[in-house]
């Protein structure tokens, strides 16, 4: 029997989490919830990736079982990178990581189309029903740390519903501090120690079997335990980079987009930024970059990694310059400048 678990709505007054929640992502690994994000802006980014992407049903699409060819922040689309900083998504990675917005930093944002295919062998690399992994390996340099200071919010958008086309994300519930399946060092996952990177499930186990017939076992266990994701269009599943998990086959022909992103702690230089970065953004002729520092509010823009007002970063020149850089675009300096003026440096 596949034990689906429902998306809870959010503290929908302060569009923050409840406390059984919080619980849920720091004991259990994930959430699933509802009514985080307003529709409106979930249905416009829907709008502008289903008109980016290859048809459900084009020769294009069947090429693609693979990840690749998405929207990567800083993308053209302007709603895909306020959705990046949404206000109510860096809040609630705020509250999970129990750092201020200040002190979070952007290293993932990337949407892309899944398409549903009939079961087959299509490879060690496709994508359609995965193995079961943890997504660190393409994060971090190191290890995560100890369960309970986590670096970093994991975050999926679901911009389609689960009950139309299928492909439950499948997460394994974590079962307190003893639960051996999220005992470190977490090394039996793809892509780590002596293991290749492989994809696709079948093909997965398969060489776990042959090679390391324990870590088989240990393996089909998280099969067993798995839960899925019942997904609606605005739903938000929060999970860590150290959350057992796997993405499941869609319903054959269909398309699901869905976006995903990471906020890490700003201490944490060791997670890696998932994309090419901000700098080859600030090489393109339409000045996406430009423009959103100089949109941006302060707090959204230090989670892109510019220095906070009151940072020892800035003095009154420093300020003047970035002013001229960005102030044509419409970027206002003040909240730096009356920062200075209190810590007295200026
Ligand atoms: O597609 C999903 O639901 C999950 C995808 C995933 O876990 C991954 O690609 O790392
Ligand atoms: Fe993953």
């Amino acid at each position: 029997m596949m034990k689906f678990v429902e998306p809870t709505l959010v503290d929908t007054d302060s569009s923050t989490l409840t406390d059984i929640q919080v619980e849920s992502w720091r004991e259990q690994g994930f959430v699933l919830v509802d009514g985080l994000l307003p529709i409106d802006i979930i249905c416009k980014l829907f709008d502008a990736a289903i008109s980016r992407f290859p048809a459900a049903d084009s020769d294009e699409a069947a090429e693609l079982n693979d990840f690749g060819g998405g929207m990567t922040f800083p993308d053209r689309n302007a709603n895909f990178n306020l959705m990046s900083l949404h206000p109510h998504l860096l809040g609630v990675a705020s509250q999970l990581l129990g750092v201020p917005v200040s002190e979070l930093r952007l290293s993932q944002s990337d949407l892309w189309p899944k398409y549903g295919r009939t079961s087959g062998d299509r490879g060690n690399l496709d994508n359609q029903d995965q193995r079961m992994h943890l997504d660190y390996p393409n994060h971090t340099l190191t290890h995560p740390p100890t369960w309970d200071q986590p670096e970093a919010v994991e975050i999926i958008v679901y911009l389609c519903d689960e009950a139309d086309v299928g492909g439950a994300t499948a997460v394994v519930p974590r079962e307190g501090q003893d639960d051996l399946a999220y005992a470190p060092p977490m090394v039996n996952t793809p892509g780590v120690s002596d293991v290749p990177w492989i994809n696709d499930r079948s093909r997965a186990e398969a060489w776990f079997r042959e090679n390391h017939p324990d870590v088989a076992e240990f393996r089909r266990r998280l099969y067993e335990r798995e839960v899925y994701a019942k997904y609606r269009q605005g739903s938000v599943l929060l999970y860590r980079h150290d959350t057992w998990h796997r993405g499941t086959p869609l319903h054959p022909g269909s398309i699901r987009l869905a976006q995903n992103l990471t906020f890490r702690k700003a201490e944490a230089t060791w997670i890696s930024t998932l994309h090419p970065g901000w700098a080859w953004a600030m090489y393109k002729p339409d000045r996406r970059m430009e423009r959103l520092i100089a949109e941006a509010t302060p707090e959204q823009r230090s989670v892109l990694g510019f220095p906070a007002p009151g940072d020892v970063y800035w003095d009154s020149d420093k300020i003047d310059a970035v002013e001229a850089r960005y102030g044509a675009l419409g970027f206002d300096a003040a909240p730096y400048r009356r920062q200075l003026s209190w810590t007295g440096l200026d």
